[in-house]
């Protein structure tokens, strides 16, 4: 068994330690063909250059309805920077997380096991391993990365090779400041143009989501990258650092600039942004975005095949029991589909399931409260944001009273903090609508609040979330002991029941 092997084998038993390793294609669903008509795809595609922000909000986020956005990432360096070869030469030791083990800890896979991974032995998988990671933007980079993306020197390393061999001496080329040449090359001139206009980058554009900064107000507007970072308090060289890395190769969509989680502190705010990397069958189970927060999903590559239900579809049926088979997103098309399929769609109908083939450079909407399911077809790039705007506040607001009570004091306190400092109507209108909020009352906590952030970790326990990927984001308490409480109990459960029907 090569290191290559031991590597991922080591991930899959952590992050899916009920699934015995020789277990990962029991079903055999690689020989399975997911890929639905055309036609099943209904939902409508508007063009970025001719919707405006005002229409978008009318049409769309305030009647809270999903739609697909063509050529959003028009000038992304994702276009050029986002594939496995590039991949290869920027990323290829740094780790990126696949799941989490059973005590809530992050599994991580490097780069370069998981691309050969995704490329070989995870095609047959039921549902492979999958890189759901919100860490990226945090990650330092190693000196030699940054050595490399300063672009010291231009000898050139040829497209990157498959072969072990030829991979451990890429991986000299690829480590070390001279290999960013030929592709590496990119990697000079992204930071040529980072230094000049590129978003995210200490040069991009700086725009303020609460409008003008004068001196009155200028403690409580925060600077926002496009991409929803604050970055007034940050040292220039912390913005250096990740010049020409995955932050910088993507903007926020105009529609979807307004972060008003930010106010809650970057300490203290949920994770928000996932960068999100997998081949065909891996996926996310079915689940409700957290917090009533809206989506925004980006494919660069590859295709993605979604289920969406407005909301008010009983839970029950979109998402039943699934024993005996697992929460992936595969098992979900391969058994509860066919009973909204059935008798042409007569349920999926009656429930207005709306289903997406999203091709690459497609920007799907996900607005709140829709339950929704999403599984890989081929070998996928996406990035994908969630979101607190004005439009979606309210909603926000009592999901996150609800399940964050302490991040629900804060952000708001920092509403009427923000209020009482500029006077702006804008956070006025915020705390009113907090005010008004008051007399819903506290709804209990309930095991059916699981709805949480999205990966490909599932469990086979109908108690415990299935699509679990950030610690603190979730419906219900996210802490780490409570995860592994959790999770432990399902185990328990789990085990119990598997005796119990040994013994039947
Ligand atoms: O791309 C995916 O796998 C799904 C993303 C998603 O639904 C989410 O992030 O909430
Ligand atoms: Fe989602």
């Amino acid at each position: 068994m090569t290191r290559h092997h031991r590597r991922i084998r080591r991930a899959k038993l952590r992050a899916r330690s009920e699934l015995d390793i020789f277990q990962w294609d029991k079903h055999q669903f690689a020989k399975q063909d997911f890929t639905i008509p055309d036609s099943y795809d209904t939902l409508e595609r508007i063009d970025y250059d001719k919707v405006s922000r005002e229409e978008f909000i009318e049409r769309f986020e305030e009647k809270n309805l999903p739609v697909v956005i063509r050529g959003v990432m028009d000038g992304w360096g994702a276009c050029k920077n986002w594939n496995s070869e590039t991949f290869l030469k920027k990323y290829y030791s740094q780790p990126f997380k696949v799941g989490e083990d059973d005590d809530g800890n992050n599994v991580y896979v490097k780069m370069k096991h998981f691309i050969k991974y995704a490329e070989a032995d995870g095609l047959k998988d039921d549902s492979p391993l999958y890189i759901f990671d919100s860490g990226f933007v945090k990650r330092k980079l190693t000196p030699i990365q940054k050595r490399r993306i300063s672009g010291s020197s231009s000898s050139s390393s040829s497209s990157s090779s498959s072969s072990e061999k030829k991979g451990k001496k890429t991986l000299a080329l690829k480590e070390h400041p001279s290999s960013s040449g030929g592709e590496g090359g990119v990697v000079g001139s992204k930071r040529a143009r980072s230094r000049s206009n590129s978003p995210g980058t200490s040069s991009k554009k700086i725009i303020r989501i609460f409008g003008k900064r004068d001196s009155s107000n200028a403690r409580g507007s925060r600077d926002v990258s496009q991409n929803g970072e604050s970055t007034r308090e940050k040292p220039a060289r912390h913005v250096e650092e990740h010049a020409s890395t995955l932050l910088s190769d993507y903007t926020v969509p105009k529609y979807f600039k307004d972060d008003l989680f930010q106010l809650a502190g970057d300490r203290r705010r949920p994770p928000y942004r996932w960068f999100v990397v997998g081949g065909a069958r891996s996926g996310t189970g079915i689940h409700i975005d957290p917090l009533g927060t809206s989506a925004w999903n980006t494919l660069t590559t590859g295709h993605k095949r979604w289920c969406l239900f407005p909301p008010g579809i009983p839970k029950n049926l979109y998402d039943p029991s699934m024993r005996p088979f697992d929460r992936e997103a595969v098992s979900w098309f391969h058994h509860v589909y066919p009973r909204f399929a059935a008798n042409d769609f007569e349920l999926g109908k009656k429930y207005g399931m709306i289903q997406v083939i999203q091709g690459p450079g497609e920007t799907m909407f996900v607005p709140g409260g829709w339950p929704h399911i999403v599984m890989n077809l081929d070998f996928t790039i996406a990035i994908t944001q969630n979101f607190c705007s004005p439009t979606n506040f309210e909603a926000v607001w009592l999901s996150t009273r609800h399940a964050r009570p302490k991040l629900a004091k804060k952000f708001r306190n920092e509403i009427g903090r923000l209020y009482s400092k500029t006077g702006r109507c804008f956070f006025k209108d915020l705390l009113d609508k907090c005010r008004s909020l008051d007399f819903v009352p506290m709804l209990p906590m309930s095991t059916d609040d699981s709805s949480s952030s999205s990966s490909s970790s599932s469990s086979d326990s109908d108690d415990v979330s299935s699509t679990e990927s950030e610690s603190d984001i979730g419906e219900i308490c996210m802490c780490h002991k409570c995860k592994k409480k959790r999770r432990k109990e399902a185990r328990r459960a789990l085990k119990g029941k598997k005796s119990d029907k040994s013994r039947d």
